[in-house]
């Protein structure tokens, strides 16, 4: 797909995920809207993946490992087609398999996540399997930035420099905010870009919402070998919904009906200026 095209294509993925949070009426809805370019980018454009065959050996690996923003990823599968996407309906309704975090039993997902801190461990541990069988498949692991105080990021982080993981990419949803304010106020991180660095990784700093700049980036993965990659993925929390954006509150706010009405007709303003007048940003 081509930039236009991802973008109008995330803009879809805003109004599903919207959608279905007001629907199950739970749902974290800041972090999602945050990383729908990243997830739009990696699942349209970069990686290799096929939903006919979801256990394929040589598939790239994701993992969610923010599990709370699930509500972007179960959009995006079932917009792949990994799953219908009348399912969506079901989200978080007793008996469903599209609950609140990333469940394995789902076609595509590779981990379950929600606990903080766990993602990237396990994506060492696959990066490192794919070297010592001599496979080609790369493994991509999204964190939050608040999910940065955990230890064991940074345990993992040691591991895939220690093991020279090229194969591994990790990304930060760099947007500032965790579940209760902001994440300088809450765990100061900064300079987090320096701290991977000094961990042994490739870092890259990137605008998160801007289409270009991550097909741009992830093309260019692995980028030094022998050296994991850390994106840091400079992000707004809410994104794309304007009184959405950078407020704390819509980590897990669930829009009523009047916040749903507004929200899609920003967003379907916005899907016509992708589709008509061509804008890239
Ligand atoms: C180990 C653990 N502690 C606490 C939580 C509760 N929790 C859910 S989301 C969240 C905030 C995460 O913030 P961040 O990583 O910045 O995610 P984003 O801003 O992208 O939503 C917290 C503390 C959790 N899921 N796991
Ligand atoms: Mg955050």
């Amino acid at each position: 797909m081509e930039i236009k095209a991802l973008q109008a294509k995330a803009t879809q993925i805003r109004m599903d995920l919207l959608q279905m949070i007001a629907t199950a009426k739970t749902g974290h809805t800041g972090g999602s809207l945050s990383n729908t370019d990243i997830l739009t980018a990696l699942y349209y454009r970069i990686m290799n993946i096929d939903p006919k065959n979801p256990k394929a050996e040589d598939r790239d690996r994701f993992i969610l490992s923010k599990g709370h923003s699930v509500e972007s990823l179960w959009s995006v599968l079932a917009d792949r087609g990994f799953f219908p996407r009348e399912d969506l309906a079901t989200f978080s309704q007793f008996g469903t398999k599209l609950i609140g975090h990333p469940n394995n039993k789902v076609p595509g997902i590779e981990m379950n996540t929600g606990a903080l801190g766990h993602g990237l461990a396990v994506g060492v541990g696959m990066a490192l399997a794919a070297k010592r069988d001599g496979a080609s498949y790369r493994t991509f692991c999204l964190m939050g930035d608040g999910e940065q105080a955990e230890g064991s990021v940074w345990e993992a982080a040691m591991a895939g420099s220690h093991y020279k993981l090229d194969n591994l990419i990790a990304i930060i949803d760099r947007n500032r905010l965790q579940i209760s304010g902001s994440t300088e106020e809450v765990m100061g991180l900064d300079p987090l870009e320096d701290k991977w660095a000094a961990f042994g990784w490739h870092v890259v700093s990137i605008d998160g919402n801007d289409m270009k700049d991550l097909v741009d980036t992830f093309a260019t993965v692995p980028a030094v070998a022998g050296k994991p990659t850390l994106v840091m993925a400079n992000t707004v929390k809410g994104k794309g919904v304007s009184f959405a954006e950078n407020v704390p509150h819509w980590h897990h706010h669930v829009p009523n009906e009047l916040e749903l009405g507004k929200a899609l007709a920003e967003l379907t303003a916005a899907l016509e200026l992708y589709e008509q007048k061509g804008e890239v940003r």
